[in-house]
């Protein structure tokens, strides 16, 4: 039963999902048929696989299963059983792609052990949501039969996570990794570095944890209503702070990559670096030393385009590099205010010498190196869409933070980009900055950075959006939310931010856009809802009454 007929037969009988009542899939599958029956996972149930490739998605099934369930779920190198998980070569399902049936048994396979683990996940969806708990809940678990076949629209479905504002200890980055795991998300763009915090060990340079990983104070409520002078700046004179070992990050990435998650570091350059200037001021333009920042917001404190610079930032990638096995590296670029430059005489000399003709110059000269630096160690540089401009290599990526699909303002910095040769993150700040408020009664919601973001903007978000040509659409990776931190001060409030939207992300990044439905998205929210709750994770009530009525939330 467990030959290639089975695979065969198991294709045509499958139509194009109309969400079934009951089905409350998220991301929403490709095609999904219902067969009107039911199958129970009993405590006597065997997961096997049917070859070592399967393996480890069988183990980590059994393992998700078990707290809730309570049951052994022993699983063995078996072409029988109750779960039976299969590698095949069907190149149709893609390199992420899996096949699911559920009859008198499950069956699942996939091309590769991404494909397993999303079916597993899928499988996980279908049972009910007390499946989430971390402990024993003492009840039946049933799930429809179904069959399913099911692959990701795009190849990278992120979240970037800001830890450098707030340090987020690794219990707490590992649970929201599981989180978005079940969402079938499979990158994480973790921000390690910032003028608030450094939170990497870096062995050569010591200070930078010691010092630069720690801050006196935190601005007291909005940073805005200090800016500009107009109230002196009021902090809690907390001292804040932490870092992860780097035995830490090998845990983070390993437990990400069990789950099919690359973490993407980022160590933000040649901007947003006051804490490293704090730990090591040569780093800087200034005569004083100056502390790791204690508010928020655009900042003019810079590195200095010395060589010497460049070759710290080359000696911290090399041990990120040795850390991170992502092909990725984010090098950051956004945000560099030049008045330190222009103002500073030593590298306005600097300038003249490498004959560049104003400041952005400086900061493309800069970034090159840099790019030119992971080139040669086989890493594909990333950045904010600044970096777009400063002639790098060809596989360099640009997260593109200013794509707006309403007036196309940031269009052509896609096309340049893709006519450059660069692949493109869409990482919209009209849709995808989950930092903006949930609800437009402000003062309902917890402090946040401003705007407002509701779960239908994201929902309805398209990234390949009207006005792009055929050449920047196929150089479109996939898409990211962003978690920026600034008002965050634990997972707990990450969480509430993230969650729903990152399931309206999860399904722009999945699903193909004639199966997306807002309505349905929202019904099967009611269950993905129970899910957050049995596994704790922390989410903004969705209210289903008013849900449906635009931006009345
Ligand atoms: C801008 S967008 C930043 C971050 C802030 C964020 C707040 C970008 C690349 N940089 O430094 O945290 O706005 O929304």
């Amino acid at each position: 039963m467990m030959d290639k007929t089975e695979t065969k037969t198991a294709q045509p009988a499958i139509q194009t999902p109309a969400t079934p009542a009951g089905l409350a899939l998220i991301p929403q599958p490709a095609e999904l048929a219902v067969l009107g029956r039911e199958w129970e996972l009993k405590s006597g149930a065997i997961i096997a696989y049917a070859d070592s490739g399967a393996r480890h998605a069988a183990e980590r099934l059994a393992e998700q299963l078990r707290p809730a369930t309570g049951f052994e779920l022993p699983v063995r190198p078996d072409s029988t059983g109750d779960i039976i998980f299969k590698t095949t070569n069907d190149s149709s399902l893609g390199e992420e792609g899996y096949a699911l049936r559920v009859s008198d048994h499950v069956f699942l396979w996939a091309p590769g052990e991404a494909g397993l683990f999303y079916g597993a996940q899928t499988l996980r969806q279908l049972l009910p949501p007390d499946v989430y708990s971390p402990v024993t809940v003492s009840r039946t678990w049933k799930l429809p039969a179904v069959e399913i076949r099911d692959l990701p629209r795009f190849k990278w479905r992120g979240l970037m996570l800001d830890v450098a504002r707030y340090f987020m200890p690794k219990n707490d980055v590992l649970k929201f990794i599981d989180t978005m795991a079940a969402l079938k998300l499979n990158t994480l763009h973790w921000h390690l570095t910032d003028d608030q915090g450094w939170r990497i060990e870096i062995k050569k340079y010591p200070k930078l944890t010691t010092v630069g990983a720690w801050r006196d104070g935190t601005v007291v409520g909005h940073a805005e209503q200090y800016r500009d002078g107009k109230k002196p700046l009021k902090t809690d004179e907390v001292r804040h702070g932490g870092f992860y070992t780097q035995d830490d990050v090998r845990e983070i990435v390993d437990y990400a990559a069990a789950r099919h998650i690359t973490i993407v570091p980022e160590i933000d350059m040649p901007g947003h670096m006051q804490a490293a200037i704090a730990a090591y001021p040569e780093l800087g333009c200034m005569d004083k030393p100056v502390a790791v920042r204690t508010t928020w917001g655009p900042w003019n404190v810079i590195l200095n385009p010395e060589d010497s610079t460049v070759q710290f930032c080359k000696d911290v990638l090399a041990e990120v590099m040795d850390l991170f096995p992502s092909p990725y590296i984010h090098i950051g670029g956004d945000e560099a205010a030049k008045d330190q430059w222009e103002s500073n005489e030593r590298i306005q000399q600097l300038r003249e010498e490498r004959g560049l003709k104003d400041m952005h110059e400086m900061q493309s000269w800069f970034i090159r190196q840099i790019d030119d630096f992971l080139v040669s160690r086989n890493r594909r540089l990333v950045g904010w869409d600044e970096i777009a401009e400063g002639g790098l290599a060809k596989n360099a990526a640009v997260m593109w933070w200013r794509a707006t699909d309403f007036d196309n303002s940031g269009t052509q910095i896609a096309m340049d980009a893709a006519a450059a040769g660069h692949d493109l993150i869409v990482a919209s700040n009209s849709a995808l900055y989950f930092d903006y408020y949930q609800s437009k009664n402000e003062s309902a919601e917890p402090l946040a950075i401003g705007e407002f973001l509701p779960l239908e903007t994201v929902y309805s978000f398209e990234p390949v959006f009207v006005g792009l040509d055929e050449k920047t659409t196929s150089h479109i990776l996939g898409v990211q939310g962003q978690l920026w931190a600034e008002y965050m001060p634990n997972l707990k409030h990450v969480e509430y931010m993230a969650f729903p939207r990152a399931c309206a992300l999860a399904e722009i990044a999945w699903t193909r856009i004639e199966h997306k439905n807002y309505t349905t998205f929202l019904e099967r929210m009611k269950v993905q809802e129970k899910r957050f709750d049995a596994s704790a994770v922390n989410h903004r009530k969705i209210n289903h009454d008013a849900a449906l009525t635009p931006n009345k939330k």
